[in-house]
Protein backbone atom coordinates (compact mmCIF):
# COMPACT_ATOMS: atom_id res chain seq x y z
CA UNK A 1 0.00 0.00 0.00
CA UNK A 2 2.81 2.77 1.20
CA UNK A 3 4.29 1.79 -1.74
CA UNK A 4 1.30 2.33 -4.05
CA UNK A 5 0.71 5.33 -2.57
CA UNK A 6 4.68 6.66 -3.00
CA UNK A 7 4.02 6.01 -6.78
CA UNK A 8 1.11 7.52 -7.04
CA UNK A 9 2.54 10.81 -5.36
CA UNK A 10 5.62 10.82 -7.70
CA UNK A 11 2.69 10.70 -10.66
CA UNK A 12 0.67 13.47 -9.61
CA UNK A 13 4.51 15.61 -8.75
CA UNK A 14 6.01 14.90 -12.16
CA UNK A 15 2.77 15.62 -13.76
CA UNK A 16 2.54 18.78 -12.35
CA UNK A 17 6.08 19.75 -12.80
CA UNK A 18 5.94 18.70 -16.44
CA UNK A 19 3.09 21.49 -17.24
CA UNK A 20 5.58 24.14 -15.52
CA UNK A 21 8.99 22.99 -17.00
CA UNK A 22 8.06 21.55 -20.39
CA UNK A 23 4.99 23.65 -20.97
CA UNK A 24 4.38 23.83 -24.80
CA UNK A 25 5.94 20.13 -25.68
CA UNK A 26 3.72 17.26 -26.25
CA UNK A 27 5.00 15.03 -23.89
CA UNK A 28 2.20 14.12 -21.37
CA UNK A 29 2.40 12.85 -17.96
CA UNK A 30 6.14 10.99 -16.72
CA UNK A 31 7.78 10.00 -19.93
CA UNK A 32 11.44 10.51 -19.24
CA UNK A 33 12.33 11.81 -22.85
CA UNK A 34 10.17 14.48 -24.61
CA UNK A 35 8.61 12.74 -28.34
CA UNK A 36 10.66 11.33 -30.37
CA UNK A 37 14.10 10.77 -27.79
CA UNK A 38 15.49 7.79 -26.96
CA UNK A 39 16.38 6.79 -23.61
CA UNK A 40 19.59 5.14 -22.57
CA UNK A 41 21.08 5.05 -18.91
CA UNK A 42 19.32 7.56 -17.51
CA UNK A 43 19.68 10.18 -20.68
CA UNK A 44 17.54 10.95 -23.64
CA UNK A 45 19.31 10.77 -27.30
CA UNK A 46 17.87 11.95 -30.39
CA UNK A 47 19.62 11.51 -33.69
CA UNK A 48 19.49 14.28 -36.10
CA UNK A 49 19.66 13.33 -39.90
CA UNK A 50 20.42 16.85 -40.86
CA UNK A 51 23.80 17.65 -42.55
CA UNK A 52 25.46 20.25 -40.64
CA UNK A 53 29.09 21.11 -39.59
CA UNK A 54 30.48 20.17 -35.78
CA UNK A 55 29.61 23.94 -34.60
CA UNK A 56 26.45 23.93 -35.65
CA UNK A 57 25.52 20.49 -35.02
CA UNK A 58 25.96 21.21 -31.73
CA UNK A 59 24.29 24.86 -31.56
CA UNK A 60 21.68 22.61 -33.29
CA UNK A 61 21.88 20.49 -29.99
CA UNK A 62 21.48 23.28 -27.70
CA UNK A 63 18.70 24.42 -29.18
CA UNK A 64 16.78 21.47 -27.84
CA UNK A 65 17.83 22.00 -24.03
CA UNK A 66 14.59 22.31 -22.05
CA UNK A 67 15.03 24.43 -18.29
CA UNK A 68 17.41 22.44 -16.19
CA UNK A 69 18.33 19.74 -19.21
CA UNK A 70 21.20 21.01 -20.94
CA UNK A 71 21.53 19.22 -24.32
CA UNK A 72 24.81 18.65 -26.26
CA UNK A 73 26.43 16.45 -29.05
CA UNK A 74 26.45 12.95 -27.19
CA UNK A 75 28.77 11.79 -25.04
CA UNK A 76 30.02 8.57 -25.08
CA UNK A 77 30.50 7.22 -22.00
CA UNK A 78 30.95 3.44 -22.05
CA UNK A 79 31.36 0.69 -24.26
CA UNK A 80 27.46 0.09 -23.54
CA UNK A 81 26.88 3.72 -24.68
CA UNK A 82 28.50 2.63 -28.02
CA UNK A 83 26.80 -0.06 -28.15
CA UNK A 84 23.60 1.58 -27.69
CA UNK A 85 24.04 4.49 -30.22
CA UNK A 86 25.38 1.53 -33.19
CA UNK A 87 22.00 0.38 -32.85
CA UNK A 88 19.80 3.64 -32.58
CA UNK A 89 21.25 4.15 -35.45
CA UNK A 90 20.37 1.35 -37.84
CA UNK A 91 16.51 2.32 -36.87
CA UNK A 92 17.39 5.54 -38.90
CA UNK A 93 16.09 5.34 -42.20
CA UNK A 94 18.88 6.89 -45.22
CA UNK A 95 21.60 7.66 -42.47
CA UNK A 96 24.91 7.91 -43.71
CA UNK A 97 28.06 6.58 -42.75
CA UNK A 98 29.35 9.34 -40.53
CA UNK A 99 27.96 11.02 -37.77
CA UNK A 100 29.01 13.84 -34.95
CA UNK A 101 29.76 13.14 -31.38
CA UNK A 102 30.74 15.61 -28.78
CA UNK A 103 34.27 15.54 -28.24
CA UNK A 104 36.83 17.79 -28.73
CA UNK A 105 40.67 16.45 -29.47
CA UNK A 106 42.19 19.86 -28.66
CA UNK A 107 45.11 20.88 -26.32
CA UNK A 108 42.77 19.89 -23.49
CA UNK A 109 40.20 16.98 -24.96
CA UNK A 110 36.98 17.16 -23.58
CA UNK A 111 33.41 16.65 -23.57
CA UNK A 112 31.33 18.95 -24.60
CA UNK A 113 28.80 18.17 -22.49
CA UNK A 114 31.38 18.05 -19.15
CA UNK A 115 31.62 14.26 -18.67
CA UNK A 116 34.89 13.07 -17.80
CA UNK A 117 34.98 9.52 -18.29
CA UNK A 118 37.95 8.08 -19.75
CA UNK A 119 35.93 5.77 -21.99
CA UNK A 120 37.94 6.26 -25.80
CA UNK A 121 36.98 3.89 -29.03
CA UNK A 122 39.30 4.94 -31.50
CA UNK A 123 39.49 3.68 -34.80
CA UNK A 124 42.93 1.60 -35.63
CA UNK A 125 45.34 4.61 -36.33
CA UNK A 126 43.32 7.63 -34.99
CA UNK A 127 43.42 9.68 -33.87
CA UNK A 128 45.92 11.15 -36.54
CA UNK A 129 45.50 14.94 -36.89
CA UNK A 130 46.60 16.57 -33.95
CA UNK A 131 44.83 19.55 -32.87
CA UNK A 132 44.40 21.90 -36.17
CA UNK A 133 41.98 19.04 -37.05
CA UNK A 134 40.39 18.56 -33.28
CA UNK A 135 36.52 17.05 -33.91
CA UNK A 136 35.67 14.00 -33.64
CA UNK A 137 33.01 11.71 -35.78
CA UNK A 138 31.68 8.08 -35.25
CA UNK A 139 32.16 5.60 -38.26
CA UNK A 140 29.70 3.67 -39.20
CA UNK A 141 27.47 5.22 -36.26
CA UNK A 142 28.63 2.99 -33.28
CA UNK A 143 31.85 2.07 -34.51
CA UNK A 144 35.54 3.50 -34.00
CA UNK A 145 35.87 6.96 -33.80
CA UNK A 146 37.98 9.34 -35.82
CA UNK A 147 39.37 13.68 -35.61
CA UNK A 148 38.10 15.31 -38.54
CA UNK A 149 37.68 18.59 -40.17
CA UNK A 150 35.10 20.91 -38.24
CA UNK A 151 33.30 22.20 -41.10
CA UNK A 152 32.92 19.00 -42.88
CA UNK A 153 29.50 18.61 -42.74
CA UNK A 154 27.43 14.79 -41.14
CA UNK A 155 24.77 14.04 -39.27
CA UNK A 156 25.05 13.98 -35.84
CA UNK A 157 23.39 12.84 -32.19
CA UNK A 158 22.01 15.26 -29.21
CA UNK A 159 21.96 14.42 -25.53
CA UNK A 160 20.39 15.47 -22.86
CA UNK A 161 19.05 14.19 -19.02
CA UNK A 162 16.05 12.52 -18.13
CA UNK A 163 12.90 14.84 -17.22
CA UNK A 164 13.62 15.65 -13.15
CA UNK A 165 17.33 14.68 -12.83
CA UNK A 166 19.39 17.11 -12.74
CA UNK A 167 23.07 15.01 -13.10
CA1 LIG B 1 26.60 10.20 -22.62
Amino acid sequence: MAKFQTSFVLFIICFVLNGIMDHGSMVLGCAPCNTGWIEFGNRCHLIVNKQKSFQDAEAYCQGLSRPGRPAHLMSINSKKENDFLEEYAKTITGLGTKLWIGFKQSASPKWLDGSRDSYRNWAPGQPNSGSSVPCVRVANPGGGWADTVCNNEYPFICEMPYRFTTK
